[in-house]
């Protein structure tokens, strides 16, 4: 180990791409940002579906602004993971052959608007909750990607949970509607902070190198703390009959969701794993012409340039 790595790392300060760094540190990054990055462009899938069907011109547009804003936050996570030494195309060809992970939240299907609602409000919500710390992550690309990441975020769990509060202040069908949203989301959202910290095998190192700076279970607990009064405001209730604040933790107790599940969701076998990594798989067969184009297009420009040299 590098006297000086773990000198930064001391001191607060970022490791950058040029910088010593062990192997595994390296290796734990790539596959961190890569999840991460793959999660953001397959998270477009879900929430992609209901262009077409929003409810207003001003819903479609907001929702478009978003999914547009998430393949962004996959280009400067994907920017960060190829710092770390590893080209785009491995990265892809990871997720594409599904040895690498996503978030296992997109696995879920948005049968409903009041899913678009749900996914802003909880799913962003859980997102930013873990990825503000990520700001304050060791690695010095990963965490400027955050900074900005984390502010678009905070603009789309507000773009879902104003969805969620027009419904549940609507008809009394437009209200049932946000409640089976909140009942289907919420378990599967809890799932998305990663197994309890007994069983997460890398949060030992991720702990140690100033990977992520909170555990699993802290960053749920705030979660729930932070949601529950949000859901009670709108009169919509929280799935779960364990909820039940406690004064001495000042946090509210609650169930754990289905761990086997949730392994099963994480292995391969949600109900729409198959789904998105095929429209995945497709959409970047359907966009080679594009890359061919691009970097022929590059090539000349450079012929070009040598031409007046
Ligand atoms: N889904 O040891 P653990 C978003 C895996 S989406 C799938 O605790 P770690 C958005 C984990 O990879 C937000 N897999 O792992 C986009 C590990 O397996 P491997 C995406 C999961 O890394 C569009 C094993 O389980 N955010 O922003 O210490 C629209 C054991 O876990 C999950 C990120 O990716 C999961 N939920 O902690 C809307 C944040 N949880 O790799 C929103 C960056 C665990 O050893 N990532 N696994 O085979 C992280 O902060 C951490 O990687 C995690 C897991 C908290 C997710």
């Amino acid at each position: 180990m590098d006297a000086n790595f773990e000198a930064k790392l001391a001191r607060n300060e970022n490791i950058e791409p040029k910088d010593w760094m062990p192997d595994i540190y390296r290796k734990h990054l790539i596959r961190q940002v890569s999840q991460h990055a793959h999660s953001e462009i397959i998270g477009m899938l879900p929430e992609g579906n209901w262009i077409t069907r929003a409810p207003s011109l001003r819903a479609k547009m907001v929702l478009i602004a978003k999914v547009q804003d998430e393949g962004g936050h996959g280009l400067y996570l994907y920017t960060a993971a190829e710092s770390l030494n590893i080209s785009r195309e491995e990265l892809l060809e990871q997720l594409h052959t599904g040895k690498a992970k996503y978030s296992s939240i997109f696995n879920y299907p948005t049968l409903t608007w009041a899913d678009i609602g749900a996914i802003g409000w909880l799913v962003d919500g859980a997102a930013i909750m873990n990825q503000v710390m990520l700001q304050r992550t060791s690695y010095g690309p990963y965490a400027r990607a955050m900074v900005r990441i984390c502010k678009e975020e905070s603009f789309h769990q507000r773009q879902g949970y104003e969805i969620t509060c027009k419904l549940a202040a609507g008809t009394k069908e437009q209200k049932e509607m946000a409640q089976d949203a909140l009942n289907r989301f919420w378990w599967p959202t809890l799932m998305m902070f990663g197994p309890p910290d007994a069983a997460s095998s890398n949060s030992e190192n991720a702990i140690k190198w100033k990977i992520k700076r909170e555990s699993n279970d802290q960053l749920r607990q705030r979660f729930v703390n932070q949601t529950v009064p949000q859901a009670e405001l709108i009169g919509l209730t929280i799935p779960d009959k364990n909820l039940e604040w406690n004064e001495a933790k000042k946090g509210y107790d609650f169930s754990d969701p289905d761990w086997k599940e949730f392994n099963n969701v994480i292995h391969g076998n949600g109900p729409c794993n198959r789904e998105r990594l095929g429209a995945r798989v497709k959409a970047h067969e359907n966009g080679r012409w594009v890359r061919e184009a691009a970097i022929a297009y590059a090539e000349k420009r450079k012929q070009k340039a040598a031409a007046y040299q």
